[in-house]
């Protein structure tokens, strides 16, 4: 039986509402993206019907109102995350370009050769590959902090890298492929030491639990609207005012100017300098409504609720022979990754479809990770506030059906 809460958040979700393969939809691939409340899809009708028209540079009664909501939804996102200011707060497309933004701004500018950019044994490539290029071009180097076979990072191992002349940490929030929480306010107090900066990704944990980036000292905090409840093509860059203040614009092009001649332009304050052209409008004022959304539901909710079904589905999981479960950390997220002895994931991904449910199969865009494991990839249910216990039971029925047709 659902509770009440349970009742009222799902049918704020049409999408899940839906057969697929004949059976009701189970959708557990909440960490690659998740649904829609019907408050974000009316934002996003509304404002295509009502107010559509491009802003900052209208002196008509649309794009006032446009603005207004476009600038209103940026003040959520700052409340949200708890930063100084909205100058703080840059649209971008989502966490990838977030992370370019930095890596082709910050880190043009600041790291050399011979430097050394931190990042983790847990990331997600677009938290692995800016960094790459970066030192690629820079002549700088990459170091990785190694984790323990629970899928938790080691801090020791950690403590002693952060001695090599490290300029920048770069590190998510929860890991995507296995669901391990960070310790990232420790571990950005110990960068902070070393004088060394430290970037979040944070894809995964806005979605989960509260973030505060003056709480966190984060230096730059990276997320993506889609995962959160909001739209695609939308997703946020907080950062440190002195620093953004420091770093050269990265796209030119309108809105990022305060001037332009053919000789020289310069350009725009914080944070329009770093939002090029004609943004994600509807996107951003969507990911607003979606932030909405997550405070009317509450974030501590959402975090025990995903919370009770990871529990559930973990201890389920692990009664069935020749599963292994992969991330097992006391501090964990609602993500679970396995892999059935002799069994391929994408096949019982397939039948698992068949009966209706939606997880994920493959590396999780975490390749290195998987190589680590020295497997090819897992199975990943991951969790989000409209999923129930019933949907953890059918997602279990339905993957020991799947296993008695495979063996
Ligand atoms: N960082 C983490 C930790 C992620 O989980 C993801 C997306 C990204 C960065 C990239 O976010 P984007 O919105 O810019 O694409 N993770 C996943 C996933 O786990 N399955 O599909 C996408």
């Amino acid at each position: 039986m659902l509770t009440s809460i349970e009742k009222d958040i799902r049918s704020s979700f049409p999408i899940l509402h839906q057969k697929v393969n004949g059976n009701a939809l189970v959708y557990f691939d909440n960490a690659a993206t998740t649904q829609k409340p019907q408050e974000v899809i009316n934002t996003l009708v509304d404002y295509y019907s009502q107010t559509n028209s491009n802003i900052h540079r209208g002196v008509h009664y649309l794009s006032q109102r446009a603005t207004e909501q476009y600038e209103g939804a940026r003040i959520k996102v700052q409340k949200h995350i708890n930063a100084k200011g909205v100058q703080e707060v840059i649209f971008t497309m989502g966490t990838t370009d977030a992370i370019n933004l930095v890596a082709q701004t910050w880190g043009r500018s600041n790291i050399g050769e011979g430097d050394v950019i931190l990042i983790s044994a847990l990331e997600h490539h677009s938290n692995m590959v800016p960094w790459q290029m970066l030192a690629e071009e820079k002549g700088a180097s990459i170091e990785v902090i190694p984790i323990h076979e629970d899928g938790s990072l080691d801090l020791t191992a950690y403590k002693e890298l952060l001695q090599k002349g490290v300029k920048l940490v770069a590190v998510n929030h929860i890991s995507n492929a296995l669901g391990t929480i960070n310790p990232v306010k420790h571990m950005t107090s110990m960068a902070h030491e070393h004088h060394a900066l430290v970037l979040v990704d944070g894809a995964q944990a806005t979605p989960h639990c509260p973030v505060d980036v003056q709480d966190l000292d984060a230096d730059f905090y990276a997320f993506s609207g889609h995962k959160v409840y909001g739209p695609t093509g939308v997703g946020v860059l907080y950062g440190k005012e002195h620093l953004l203040d420091q770093m050269p614009p990265w796209r030119g092009g309108g809105e990022m100017i305060s001037s332009v001649s053919y000789e020289k332009s310069t350009y725009n304050d914080l944070p329009f300098k770093f939002e090029a052209g004609t943004p994600n409008i509807a996107g951003g004022i969507g990911l607003g409504s979606a932030l909405d959304f997550v405070n009317k539901v509450g974030l501590d909710y959402i975090a025990k609720q995903e919370d009770l079904l990871l529990k559930a589905a973990s201890e389920s999981l692990t009664a069935i022979d020749g599963l292994r479960i992969f991330g097992t950390s006391e501090n964990k997220a609602g993500v679970v990754s396995f892999l059935v002895d002799g069994i391929h994931p994408y096949d019982l991904g397939t039948l698992l479809d068949q009966m209706g449910v939606a997880v994920r199969t493959g590396h999780h865009c975490a390749e290195p990770l998987m190589n680590h494991f020295k497997i090819p990839g897992t199975i990943r249910a991951s969790f989000a506030c409209y999923n129930t216990l019933e949907e953890v039971e059918v997602f279990v029925k339905a993957l020991q059906r799947g296993l008695n047709m495979l063996r």
